[in-house]
């Protein structure tokens, strides 16, 4: 039996090598490679898959944040700048925190931003493919001109009294707005495209060119749309 199943083994070893040889020897496709996180915390280098402040105010940017890495501001009131490529998760914490998504940054489909509790300040220059949340409590977001929110992108004010604001732009906005739950201002000044959508609670809906649907939803909601589609389930 056992030389039975030493000779079978040969054999499958045997048919093995021999179609590695068959192998076309044409190069394959290779994906291009992923910038590993690349982060500063107070000036000291962190590369992840946990970048972590302290719970004082702390100094975090990053030019490049890896699927698999979490960074986290934790407490205090924190400045968290993104400038590059980000596929992980950022969370700013507790504390009135400033967060920036610069003009090279890019926030994939997956990747999340949430400047979490207290009342944060997010400042959106970037490209939004993923989630930028302002977490609870009352937060001020603001996308710049050079902003561009694609359609699985989505801006997000979450708990809390916020403030969306869409500076106009060449780029339409394509993705969702939506100020949650809490009185919120959503004042879209830019145009929004048909894959767009604008949501809000009890609130106070702006947008400039509609070719999408702007729903105030449940709650008293004042809508106004200069150009475009009508704006749904408003009640002035
Ligand atoms: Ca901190
Ligand atoms: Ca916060
Ligand atoms: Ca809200």
């Amino acid at each position: 039996m056992v030389v039975m199943h030493d000779a079978r083994r040969r054999a499958r070893r045997l048919v093995t090598v021999a179609a590695a040889a068959l192998l076309p020897t044409v190069a394959l496709p290779v994906t291009p490679a992923r910038a590993a996180t690349a982060c500063t915390v107070n000036g000291v280098p962190a590369r992840g898959p946990f970048v972590a402040g302290t719970e004082r105010g702390d100094l975090i940017v990053c030019d490049a944040v890896d699927g698999g890495t979490v960074v986290d501001a934790r407490g205090g009131d924190d400045t968290v700048i993104l400038d590059g490529v980000v596929r992980g998760r950022v969370r700013a914490g507790s504390g009135d925190d400033r967060v920036t998504l610069g003009p090279a940054g890019v926030v994939e489909p997956g990747a999340s931003v949430d400047a979490q509790r207290d009342d944060d300040t997010v400042d959106i220059a970037g490209v939004v493919r993923g989630d930028i949340d302002g977490g609870a409590q009352n937060d001020a977001l603001t996308l710049r001109a050079t902003a561009r929110v694609e359609v699985s992108g989505a801006v997000l004010g979450a708990a809390g009294n916020d403030l969306l604001r869409a500076e106009p732009g060449p780029h339409p906005y394509a993705g969702r707005a939506d100020g949650g739950p809490g009185a919120d201002l959503v004042d879209l000044r830019t145009t929004l495209a048909p894959t767009a959508r604008a949501l809000g609670g009890n609130d106070f809906l702006h947008a400039h060119v509609a070719f999408a649907l702007t729903d105030g939803g449940p709650g008293f909601d004042i809508c106004r749309v200069d150009a475009g589609n009508r704006p749904a389930a408003c009640e002035l």
